[in-house]
């Protein structure tokens, strides 16, 4: 176990190269650069955190909080401006304890997104996850708008040494998931984790769709744990936060999935969406292989992004 959160934490710091390099490398340049604290110096801060993607809102909020520590400890030199900014991104992000009662519960666990953020990846790493704590893993095939998804998460769920149900193409998704619940209760499955399509194009039909699933579910399988988890693209930034917005006005959103962290600037967008929406990230996806989703934390993450901290976790 501490092997593994090593190893992770290690991928974390790789992953998070690109955006270290856009945030961090800056703000270090403005620690060593700047001889007093004055408005010049929380401007260039201000301005290298909205360029990183962490939104005007929270950054406004960490800057702040910044200025407030800095006047309370009577700080003269910018170099020890670095823990508190760290610091106080952290307070940012905390959306308090994140709950992961579906990996305890009988549960099922709809995976939402739009279109090629990763959903079907992240199911899959998922499935091989809980698989490996011993858990008893479904995995439903809704995804029914082309062939080659239900084939995509076959191979997932071959990786993975769990259970598929799945449609045929143009199946009504709905269905797919009355049948995966059937074989949820009948094999005493753990987790039910429902891949769903991601080109529901307007909100009407994504409602729609969102509607009769969960109807199955409270009807089915009513004891069941309910999670719904919004996949987000890090590569998007800003675009992210606002489809994590949309989704959260459709659905009981309990939690946020965000992939694609590995070779993007734009990792900034974590703190935002913790920030902003309150919605918590509780897996990130920094890679392509089974091992590359784990839990959030949103204190190793900064350690991470400035790169601090790795000894700790040798
Ligand atoms: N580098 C990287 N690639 C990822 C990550 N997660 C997913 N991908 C890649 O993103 C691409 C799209 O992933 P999918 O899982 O097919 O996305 P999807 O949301 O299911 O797509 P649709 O079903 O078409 O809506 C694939 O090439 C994945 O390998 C990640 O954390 N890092
Ligand atoms: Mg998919």
């Amino acid at each position: 176990m501490a092997e593994e959160k090593k190893g992770f934490f290690k991928r974390l710091v790789e992953g998070l190269s690109k955006t270290r390099e856009n945030i961090v490398s800056g703000i270090d340049s403005i620690f060593s650069g700047y001889s007093s604290i004055d408005d010049d110096f929380y401007e260039e801060i201000e301005e290298i955190l909205v360029m990183g993607d962490i939104g005007i809102n929270t950054t406004t909020a960490i800057i702040e909080r910044l200025k407030e520590q800095v006047a309370q400890q009577h700080i003269k030199d910018p170099s020890q401006c670095k823990q508190l900014l760290m610091d106080s991104i952290k307070e940012q992000m905390a959306v308090g304890e994140t709950a992961y009662e579906f990996e305890k519960r009988k549960s099922v666990v709809l995976v939402i997104g739009v279109n090629g953020v990763g959903k079907t990846t992240s199911v899959g790493k998922l499935a091989g996850k809980l698989k490996s704590q011993g858990k008893k893993v479904i995995l439903a095939a809704a995804d029914t708008f082309r062939a080659a998804a239900g084939e995509q998460l076959t191979q997932w769920a071959n990786r993975a040494g769990v259970e598929l149900i799945g449609g045929q193409e143009g199946a009504d998704p709905a269905s797919v998931v009355y049948d995966a619940i059937a074989a949820a209760k009948a094999r005493d499955a753990d987790v039910l984790l429902c891949d769903t399509a991601g080109r529901l194009h307007n909100k009407k039909n994504l409602m729609e769709e969102l509607r009769k699933i969960y109807k199955i579910i409270a009807r089915e399988y009513p004891e069941a744990y309910l999670e719904t988890l919004v996949v987000l693209d890090g590569t998007t930034g800003q675009n992210a936060l606002a489809q994590a917005r949309q989704f959260n006005e459709v659905a009981n959103v309990t939690g946020i999935i965000l992939t694609k962290l590995d070779g993007t600037a734009k990792g900034g967008i974590a703190v935002a969406i913790q920030s902003e929406l309150e919605i918590p990230v509780k897996y990130i996806g920094v890679g392509e292989t089974i091992d590359d989703l784990q839990k959030f934390d949103p204190d190793e993450f900064v350690n991470a992004l400035f790169n601090t901290g790795a000894q700790d976790q040798e």
